[in-house]
């Protein structure tokens, strides 16, 4: 509530009030009769006035009641005369009683109100836990900050660019691999023109309801998720006029300002990232300026005792809070732990470093802590700093985290060396306990739980076999030609587990006992919802080795998704790949245009698109320049685009 003083802040006083009898020196001597009389009228009707006054002035009892900050309707304002809404005590003129027992009406009524209000807010705070508090106060900081920014409109630091290096081409010279590449752009057409109408402006597209669809990990507000994530796939497919429009709903309708509850992760991976990504290729501000803002509205999941954040965030009031699945109210490590790459980034782009000091905070943290086995289990408690359940996994919940120790270390052009020793250290850890050979020769990584392996590898885990692939050079000589050979195992193993099922497409996660081999045998597991690991590890492997058999098994993925997940409303996934009639799941994943089909596209082209010495692709599959940080600053930099 603002409150008006009676001394005004800025310093201007009240003028006094001049009731003395007017002064006309010169004239005094020369007024006629007339003249005399009228000014005894005026004089006469003023003194009537000011009695008046006195016995219709409020009782000052009754003012005192008022003195809790109500300055504002009862104090006069300096131009009160002038007609200001909030009549002063000066301004009750007379005997209007009437109109005065209204005014005092009035604000008794605005008393009680306030007093009530006051009291509601002080008991919803009572109800609120410390954190919450805490969380609240720092959006209302945060807020203020905000607000001054865009007051300032101030424009964001340029920043020297870096080397964008092969954002178009890769026009593959084979024919066959050009018509190859042709059908993976048909087919994200195929997805991204069926979204966009019937799904325009929702996350994600039911297909065959032909409706917009969304999951809680986006909160309850239509944020365009497919939009975003698709981006950057548009422009290296050369589909601008798709772009362009996607471009524009972002430009009129993409808005952070929800009362919404959001996955940190999520958003970060697939809106930040996209959004910075469609920035580095196309240049336009207007993705820079959003991921600012997104990223802005993330920073108060940050608010715990640790600085561990929150899995998910309150966009509006800043509120965090884990999943109630998570062990012990733990956030999960690759979710707080994949937040490197598009961090680093916005602090460079901004000049601003608490985006890498928030992530530098949870590696520092992370490296003085006791890993049992040399292994990071998956749950950490945000409140307490302690591990919760001793459960470590190269697929779900722990997954991007490996992965982004090695693309910061990348990303930085090979100078964050802290990052890659701690790659370094958390692989050979997973490769003595979780990377085993099954009875029929296939490497897998299972999973470690309290002490104990767990025989099943996810389709999520498949990914390893690129980062394993892709880490390999700076992993020391002796040691490069393993990791690329455990890679392509980790590839053979992966399209196995897709070769075993009727529709040739991979189920959620698959077991190694007994006779079982690459096959899921629960019916829970048997799904497949779109996911680009294993074609994301095809497409790194085919970079670094050549072998046709990447573009082979890629092909064949492509074909069956084109079979079995295709329909008229767009793509879909199935729920069980061991029946070759499939039953849909109604449900195209943003991921499947942001990831499955770019890796597709890039697997039928050339290695001069988007080359891996100058982008590093974040989890979700948005490529990120390398940023020679050893010849800049965080902190911007007065050179230009
Ligand atoms: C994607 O959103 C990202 O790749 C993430 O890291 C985990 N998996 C999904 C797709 O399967």
């Amino acid at each position: 509530m603002t409150t008006p003083a009676l001394l005004p802040l800025s310093g201007r006083r009240i003028p006094p009030l001049n009731l003395g009898p007017p002064s006309f020196p010169h004239h005094r001597a020369t007024l006629r009769l007339s003249e005399k009389f009228i000014l005894l009228l005026i004089l006469s009707a003023f003194i009537t006035l000011c009695f008046g006054a006195f016995f219709f002035l409020p009782d000052s009892s009754k003012h005192k009641r008022f003195d809790l900050g109500l300055e504002d309707v009862l104090i006069p304002h300096v131009d009160a005369g002038k007609g200001a809404k909030n009549p002063g005590v000066f301004l009750i003129h007379g005997p209007d009683e009437h109109r005065h027992r209204e005014e005092e009406e009035r604000l008794r009524n605005k008393i009680r109100a306030d007093h009530e209000k006051a009291l509601e807010e002080a008991k919803e705070k009572l109800r609120k836990s410390r954190e919450e508090i805490r969380a609240e106060i720092q959006t209302e900081k945060n807020k203020v900050v905000q607000e001054m920014k865009i007051k300032e409109n101030k424009p964001l630091p340029p920043v020297p660019v870096p080397n964008l290096v092969g954002i178009s081409g890769g026009d593959p010279e084979d024919n066959d691999i050009r018509e190859k590449r042709e059908k993976i752009k048909e087919m994200m057409k195929h997805a991204w023109d069926n979204y966009r109408t019937y799904g325009w402006g929702h996350n994600e597209l039911r297909p065959i309801a032909r409706k917009g669809h969304s999951t809680n990990i986006f909160g309850s507000s239509q944020m365009g998720a497919t939009i975003v994530d698709a981006l950057d796939t548009l422009y290296i497919m050369g589909l601008h006029a798709e772009f362009l429009d996607g471009q524009k709903w972002i430009e009129d309708n993409l808005d952070f300002s929800v009362n919404s509850e959001v996955s940190v992760f999520e958003v970060n991976i697939r809106f930040i990232g996209g959004l910075l990504a469609a920035y580095y290729l196309s240049g336009e501000e207007v993705f820079k300026i959003k991921a600012v803002q997104l990223a802005e509205k993330l920073l108060p999941a940050f608010n715990t005792p640790t600085g561990i954040p929150w899995a998910m965030v309150n966009l509006k009031s800043g509120v965090g809070r884990n999943w109630g699945w998570a062990s012990a109210g733990s956030s999960i490590l690759a979710e707080f732990g994949t937040l490197h790459m598009e961090f680093v980034h916005l602090s460079y782009l901004t000049g601003d470093l608490i985006y890498y000091k928030k992530v530098m905070h949870i590696r520092k943290l992370l490296q003085k802590m006791d890993r049992p086995n040399g292994l990071y289990p998956n749950y950490l408690n945000p409140r307490t700093g302690r591990w919760g359940q001793y459960h470590t996994s190269v697929g779900g919940l722990g997954d991007s985290f490996y992965e982004y120790l090695l693309k910061a270390w990348l990303m930085s052009d090979k100078t964050d060396h802290e990052a890659r020793k701690m790659y370094d250290d958390a692989i050979e850890a997973i490769e003595k306990h979780l990377i085993k050979k099954s009875r029929g020769g296939l490497i897998f990584i299972g999973e470690w739980k309290n002490g104990h392996l767990e025989k099943k590898m996810g389709h999520l885990a498949c990914f390893a076999g690129g980062m394993f692939a892709l880490g390999a050079d700076g992993s020391g000589t002796d040691k490069a030609g393993h990791y690329l050979e455990l890679g392509a195992e980790i590839a053979r193993t992966c399209h196995e587990s897709y070769d075993r099922t009727a529709l040739k497409l991979g189920p959620e996660s698959f077991k190694f006992d007994g006779a079982v081999e690459a096959v899921a045998v629960r019916q829970a597991e048997k799904y497949y919802i779109l996911r680009p690991e294993v074609i994301e590890t095809y497409w790194y492997l085919w970079r670094f080795t050549h072998d046709p058999r990447y573009r082979q098994w890629g092909w064949e993925a492509a074909l069956a998704i084109e079979k079995y997940c295709r329909v008229s409303g767009g793509f879909s996934g199935v729920k069980d790949v061991y029946s070759s009639t499939p039953t849909h799941d109604d449900v195209q994943q943003s991921f499947f245009l942001a990831e499955t089909l770019k890796y597709l596209y890039l697997l039928f082209s050339g290695d001069d698109l988007l080359p891996l010495d100058h982008w590093v692709f974040n989890t979700e599959a948005h490529p990120l320049p390398v940023l020679h940080l050893a010849n800049t600053t965080l902190s911007g930099n007065p050179a230009v685009r």
